[in-house]
């Protein structure tokens, strides 16, 4: 097919920036803003084409750089029912965004070729931003390559990420999953969250005292930070937050889910009282993670992706007995799953577990195997996924007469529930009112559900190396294949320490190898973390300075 003026527009309006190559990772591109402008332009043009590939169905774009530095930004593209791009196009997003200015028309003509695209006519693009300074510029690339491509296309302003996936997959079902905008994200969340909150009052059930207090919420300075005042509308009285780091500083700066989780404290200059209810957004608002100061002890707790999915699997575990209904429910980790955790849920809750590479494509297309699969990474991204058998055996049951009052109830909530989340990708605004329901729903405090288990100590540090990619992992990036020998040297290591879990991993977002270890006391963790990464670095060709033993 032609490309019509796209090469054109492209060599003059968004020239290649740099040679340096640039590649599609696990979540879309991300680099400086400042690099981003002609690979933005061509991602239009790629969405379009996706589009058309899937029979004209709407492709969302999101143009954002998650908990990355201010100065940073990305994109990513939103597949029809809202999950990230099939990792089999991450290929084709690499080649578009690589080739010289010149080589554009004929690469996009091949690719459309081999592809069986004859027109864009009918294709649709969605996108949105970020706060980023970079982002509103990045946009209009984004606005030429899509209309350069002849697509329509529809500008949704600043959205979270998850908001975004939850649009695209609401266009694509016809208003069936809801109404394809922001008003209509917040009406389906908060109608869920009154609901379920209202059928606990409607029972007398004990007083939610941890519902008298509020949410302390740090939105990481992001986007998710404008759209709490428009939830807190919503909900009324029924879940009062209070908003630090509010967009008035600077993005993701010592602050957000990532600072928290990585440096396991809480954000700089907040004022913790000890038994304050903490949660953090990271800068998209796709990752949320939990935390308190405890009353007794003045220590902090870190409640991370691992404590949001054992309290959502265990609390949807009892719902579905309560239905009656033989419902399978798994759970997804990754190998930085706390080993705590896993035990837990293979002890006490007896949900199956599996494990799966890092990077939430593959947690979510684990999830499908399950009737109900929840996956959460440790870092706080996640979410629950329901079948379409299964909820449509869940609606059919709810209104089924001839089974027992109790169980066409449990079917209701169980539906009002999964109203509540959004099934396309994890989502910080849905993933807290989720944990605060729960919370509520159990007579919790932030301290009971600290109890469940007691993560053991850990420790994460970067190796920086040649080229990451001597460093090849199998078994779910639990041990190294290559180089040769490392895998044996870390079982060394490993074996010294009660507890002792480690593996590397090279990352998928920047030029370092990862290193995470844990074991029963936290010097014990950082020791054998240090002797991992020492490892690391002599067998994998490190550079820069040598990690040290402590
Ligand atoms: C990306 C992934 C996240 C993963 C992280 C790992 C998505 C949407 N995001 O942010 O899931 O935990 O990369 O980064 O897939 P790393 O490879 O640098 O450790
Ligand atoms: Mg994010």
């Amino acid at each position: 097919m032609e490309f019509g003026d796209v090469q054109e527009t492209g060599e003059k309006n968004f020239p290649k920036q740099d040679e340096t190559p640039i590649q599609y990772g696990t979540a879309g591109f991300r680099t400086k803003g400042s690099r981003l402008n002609h690979v933005i332009y061509r991602m239009g043009v790629l969405a379009a084409i996706r589009s058309a590939t899937k029979s004209g169905a709407t492709i969302g774009v999101m143009i954002t750089a998650s908990h990355n530095p201010e100065e940073d930004n990305g994109v990513k593209l939103v597949d029809p029912m809202g999950e990230m791009l099939g990792p089999e196009w991450e290929k084709y997003a690499t080649e578009v965004a690589n080739v010289p200015g010149s080589k554009l028309d004929v690469t996009l003509q091949e690719l459309t070729k081999n592809l069986g695209v004859t027109s864009l006519q009918s294709s649709r693009v969605v996108f949105a931003r970020d706060t980023r300074p970079s982002s509103p510029v990045l946009a209009a690339a984004l606005e030429a390559g899509i209309k350069a491509a002849g697509a329509q296309c529809q500008n949704f302003g600043l959205l979270t990420t998850p908001q975004l996936h939850y649009i695209v997959r609401c266009i694509n079902t016809n208003g069936q999953y809801g109404k394809p905008t922001e008003e209509g994200y917040f009406e389906k969340l908060s109608e869920a969250f009154v609901k379920l909150r209202n059928i606990r009052k409607a029972k007398k059930m004990k007083t939610l005292e941890v519902y008298n207090t509020c949410l302390y919420l740090d939105a990481a300075n992001g986007v998710g930070a404008g759209k709490i005042p428009i939830l807190q509308s919503k909900l009324g009285d029924l879940l009062k937050i209070s908003l630090v780091n509010d967009g008035s500083g600077k993005l993701n700066h010592e602050c957000g889910a990532d600072f928290v989780k990585v440096q396991q404290k809480p954000p700089t200059g907040v004022n913790m009282v000890p038994g304050q209810r903490w949660a953090s957004f990271d800068g998209d608002a796709d990752r949320i993670v939990y935390y308190f100061m405890g009353v007794t002890d003045n220590r902090f707790y870190l409640l991370d992706g691992d404590k949001i999915a054992t309290l959502v699997a265990g609390y949807l575990k009892d719902l579905v007995q309560e239905t009656g209904l033989s419902l399978n429910l798994g759970l997804v980790q990754t190998a930085y799953a706390n080993g705590s955790s896993t035990r837990y849920i293979t002890d006490q809750l007896k949900v199956p577990v599996a494990c799966v590479p890092t990077g939430v494509k593959h947690l979510h297309h684990k999830a499908q195997e399950f009737d109900i699969g929840v996956y959460f990474e440790a870092n706080g991204h996640g979410t629950a996924i329901v079948s379409n058998s299964s909820y449509n055996l869940l609606q059919k049951t709810s209104q089924n007469t001839s089974i027992s009052d109790h169980q066409s109830e449990a079917c209701d909530l169980l539906l009002s529930v999964i109203d509540l989340i959004n099934q396309t990708v994890g989502d910080a605004i849905s993933d807290m009112l989720l944990v605060e329901m729960i919370l509520a729903a159990q007579d919790w405090d932030v301290e009971q559900w600290n109890k469940a288990y007691t993560d053991l100590p850990n420790r994460q540090l970067k190796v920086k190396v040649k080229d990451r990619s001597v460093i090849q992992t199998t078994d779910a990036e639990r041990k190294a294949s290559s180089p040769v020998g490392l895998q044996s040297a870390i079982d060394e290591s490993v074996a010294k320490y009660t507890h002792g879990r480690s593996f590397v991993r090279p990352s998928g977002t920047e030029d370092i190898v990862r290193v995470y270890a844990e074991a029963d006391t936290q010097s014990a963790a950082d020791k054998l973390a240090n002797e991992v990464a020492v490892l690391v670095y002599k067998m994998a060709g490190g550079i820069g300075e040598k990690p040290k033993l402590h």
